[in-house]
C-alpha cells in the first residue's frame, strides 16, 4: 500500500466518524453514543474506481494542538502519515466548534472534504446550512450526511479521488504571522506544511516536544523556543489563547454566513428524558428504573428463566445424557471417559458451565449494555455521579470507564484517556483492576447470586461500592497531582440502533465463545489433572487454615481460588483478542 493512498477520519467526538469509517469500508468500528468510543485508530480498506484507499478511523478531537491523551493520538496521525486526503466528520448542530478543526487542517495544507453529518437532528432543531456557500468559503468539497441511513455515502466516496487543498485562511496578529514565518524558516517539509507546525509550536504544544526532538537537531530546537518565547514577550495574552481566539473568530465568522435558522421540526419526547435524566432529584427515579430495567432483563430473564432453560431443558436433559452416552459407547479409556463426562468433566461441568449458566447472562447484559451505549444515557450518569467520584479524587466522567470495565477491563483502562490528569486515570486503573468485574466474571457473579436470596446480592454490590469508595478515597489522597474540572459534552438522546445493537452483541458473543469459553474449558481440564494426580486434595489441606478456619468457607472453595488465580494470567490474553476485535 503506497502511503499517498491514505485518507484520514477525523472530527470532533460523537459526531459518526466510525459509523462513516464502517460504511467505507464494510469494516466495524465500535460505535457509541458518548464521546471518546474510539481510543485507538482503526484501518481499513475501501475501493473508488478501481483505486484502493487505506481508511483511518481516528478518537475524536476538540483541536489539533492536543490537550489530552486521545487527542494526541490523533494529532500524532497527521505527523506519521503523509495523508492522500482529509475527511473531516462533523456535527451540522456544532459548526461553529467542527469549524476551528477544518481551519486547522486548511491550515496544514491537506487536501479535505468536510462532511456535515447528523443534518436528521440539525433539521429537528431548525438549524439548516447553506452547503453551495461553505463551499465557496472554504474552497474545499462540503458534502451533508445522515450517516446511519447512507445519506452522502456515495458523494463522499465519489469525491475521495477529488479531493483539494481548502483555499481558506487565517490570518493572525501581524506579530505572530512575522514569527510564523521566521518559525518556518528553521523547519524542514514534513507531512504538514510548515506554517501549521509553527503554529502549533507557537501554541506551546508541549505534546510535540518528542516529535521534535526525534526530527529536528538540539540546537535548532532551542532557536525556535527562543523565538517562541519572544514572540510571547511582545503580546500581553498567552500565545495559545491569543491563536485560538483569531481562530475562533474566523470560524464564527464562516459559521454566521452560512447558517440560517428555520421553525424547529423535532419531537419533544427524546430531549425531555434526556433533560431529566441529568436532574440533580427527577435523574434518581430514571437511575433506579434503569436499574430495575437492568435487573428485570439480565436478572430476571438471563440469569432466571434463560438460564433455567439451558440449564435445567437443553443441557440437562438432552445434552448431558447425549453425551455421557456417546461417551460410554464410544471412548474405550476410562480416563478419558472421566475427563469428558465425570466430576471435573469438560462437556458435563465445563461446557454446561459455560454455555447453559453463563452464556445467556453474558449474552442479555451485552444486549442491555449495548442499548445503554448508543441511548446516551451514560454521559448523564457521568453528571449524576460527579458528587460521589469526587470523595474519589475523579469527576463524574470517571462513570464511563467504570461501566465499560463491566464489559471488559482492558477496554475500560483504554477508556479511561478521557480523563485528563495522570492522577485521575492511575485512580481509575487502580479501581477497575481491585473492585470492576468484567463481563464474564459478572456472568459468573450473577449466576450464582440467581440460586441466592436478594439479601446476598445486595451484600456482594454493597461491599463492592464501599471498597471502590473507600479505596477510591485512599487512593486519591496518596496519589499525588490535580483534579481537574469537570466538563463533558452531552450527546442527545438518541433511539437506539437495533443493527449496532445486533452487531455490537453478535461480536461481543463471539468474543466470549472463543476467548472466555476455552478458558473454562482449560481451567477445568487443570483442576482434573490435580485431582486425578490427588494434588487437589493436598493444596485443599494446604489453604484449610486460611479458607476454612480464617474465612470460615467450605474447603471446595480452594479450587475457586485457583481458578481465579489461573484467569487473572489468561484474562489478560482474553481482553487483548477483544480489544483487537474493536468490541
Ligand atoms: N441521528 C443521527 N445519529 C448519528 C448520525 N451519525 C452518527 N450518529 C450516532 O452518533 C453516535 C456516535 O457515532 P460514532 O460513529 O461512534 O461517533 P465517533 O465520531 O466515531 O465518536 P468517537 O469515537 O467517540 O469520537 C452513535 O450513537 C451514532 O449512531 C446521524 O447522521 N444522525
Ligand atoms: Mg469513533
Amino acid at each position: 500500500m503506497r502511503a499517498d493512498d491514505k485518507i484520514i477520519l477525523v472530527g470532533n467526538p460523537n459526531v459518526g466518524k466510525s459509523v462513516i469509517f464502517g460504511l467505507l469500508t464494510n469494516k466495524y468500528a465500535a460505535v457509541s453514543n458518548y464521546p471518546g468510543t474510539t481510543v485507538e485508530v482503526s484501518y481499513g480498506d475501501m475501493t473508488v474506481d478501481n483505486k484502493r484507499y487505506l481508511i483511518v478511523d481516528t478518537p475524536g478531537v476538540n483541536s489539533l494542538v492536543p490537550m489530552s491523551e486521545d487527542e494526541k493520538v490523533t494529532r500524532d496521525i497527521f505527523l506519521q502519515e503523509a495523508p492522500f486526503a482529509v475527511v473531516q466528520v462533523a456535527d451540522t448542530k456544532n459548526l461553529k466548534r467542527s469549524l476551528l478543526i477544518t481551519l486547522q487542517i486548511a491550515e496544514m495544507e491537506l487536501p479535505t472534504i468536510l462532511v456535515l453529518n447528523m443534518e436528521d437532528e440539525a433539521r429537528d432543531r431548525g438549524i439548516i446550512v447553506d452547503i453551495n456557500h461553505l463551499k465557496t468559503l472554504l474552497g474545499a468539497e462540503v458534502i451533508s450526511a445522515i450517516a446511519p441511513q447512507r445519506k452522502g455515502l456515495k458523494e463522499i466516496k465519489s469525491a475521495i479521488p477529488h479531493a483539494v487543498k481548502p483555499c481558506i485562511k487565517v490570518r493572525y496578529e501581524d506579530v505572530i504571522e512575522e514569527y510564523i514565518e521566521k518559525i518556518s524558516l528553521l523547519l524542514s517539509q514534513v507531512s504538514i506544511s510548515k506554517r501549521a507546525l509553527s503554529i502549533m509550536i507557537l501554541s506551546g504544544d508541549e505534546s510535540l516536544k518528542k516529535w521534535l526532538l526525534i526530527n529536528l537537531k538540539a540546537e535548532v530546537i532551542k532557536e525556535m523556543e527562543a523565538l517562541r518565547d519572544e514572540c510571547q514577550s511582545k503580546v500581553k495574552e498567552p500565545l495559545s489563547l491569543l491563536i485560538n481566539k483569531q481562530r475562533l473568530d474566523a470560524a464564527g465568522d464562516i459559521a454566521d454566513k452560512v447558517l440560517k435558522k428555520i421553525p424547529a421540526e423535532g419531537g419533544k419526547l427524546l430531549p425531555f428524558i434526556g433533560r431529566i435524566s441529568m436532574h440533580p432529584l427527577w435523574g434518581i427515579p430514571l437511575l433506579l428504573l434503569v436499574l430495575y430495567g437492568l435487573y428485570q432483563f439480565v436478572g430476571v430473564l438471563g440469569a432466571g428463566t434463560l438460564v433455567n432453560f439451558f440449564e435445567k431443558i437443553i443441557f440437562g436433559r438432552y445434552i448431558n445424557p447425549m453425551a455421557v452416552k456417546v461417551v460410554e459407547l464410544m471412548i474405550p479409556l476410562d480416563i478419558i471417559k472421566e475427563m469428558l463426562a465425570g466430576e471435573y468433566g469438560l462437556i458435563t461441568v465445563a461446557l454446561t458451565y459455560a454455555i447453559a449458566i453463563i452464556l445467556p447472562i453474558t449474552a442479555t447484559f451485552f444486549i442491555a449494555f449495548a442499548i445503554l451505549e448508543d441511548s446516551g444515557y451514560l454521559p448523564r450518569l457521568a453528571i449524576m455521579s460527579n458528587r460521589i467520584f469526587n470523595l474519589m479524587g475523579l469527576n463524574g466522567k470517571a462513570v464511563l470507564p467504570m461501566v465499560l470495565g463491566l464489559g471488559c477491563g482492558t477496554m475500560a483502562v483504554m477508556t479511561s484517556r478521557i480523563l485528563e490528569t495522570k492522577k485521575e486515570r492511575l485512580i481509575i486503573t487502580f479501581l477497575l483492576a481491585l473492585a470492576v468485574p468484567c463481563s464474564a466474571q459478572l456472568g459468573v457473579i450473577l449466576g450464582m447470586l440467581g440460586a441466592l436470596s436478594l439479601k446476598a446480592a445486595l451484600v456482594w454490590a454493597g461491599t463492592i461500592l464501599l471498597t471502590l469508595l473507600f479505596s477510591g478515597y485512599l487512593a486519591s489522597k496518596v496519589i499525588k497531582g490535580e483534579k481537574t474540572e469537570f466538563f463533558l459534552e452531552i450527546p442527545p438522546i438518541r433511539m437506539p440502533n437495533i443493527t449496532n445493537i445486533m452487531v455490537k452483541t453478535l461480536g461481543r458473543i463471539e468474543w466470549y465463545l472463543k476467548e472466555a469459553v476455552p478458558l473454562f474449558i482449560l481451567g477445568t481440564f487443570i483442576l482434573f489433572v490435580l485431582h486425578k494426580l490427588n494434588l487437589l486434595r493436598v493444596l485443599e489441606t494446604i489453604a484449610s487454615p486460611i479458607v476454612v478456619n480464617l474465612l470460615g468457607l467450605p474447603e471446595k472453595t480452594t479450587e475457586s481460588f485457583i481458578l481465579g488465580f489461573l484467569r487473572r494470567i489468561m484474562a489478560l490474553r482474553a481482553c487483548l483478542q477483544w480489544r483487537k476485535r474493536g468490541c
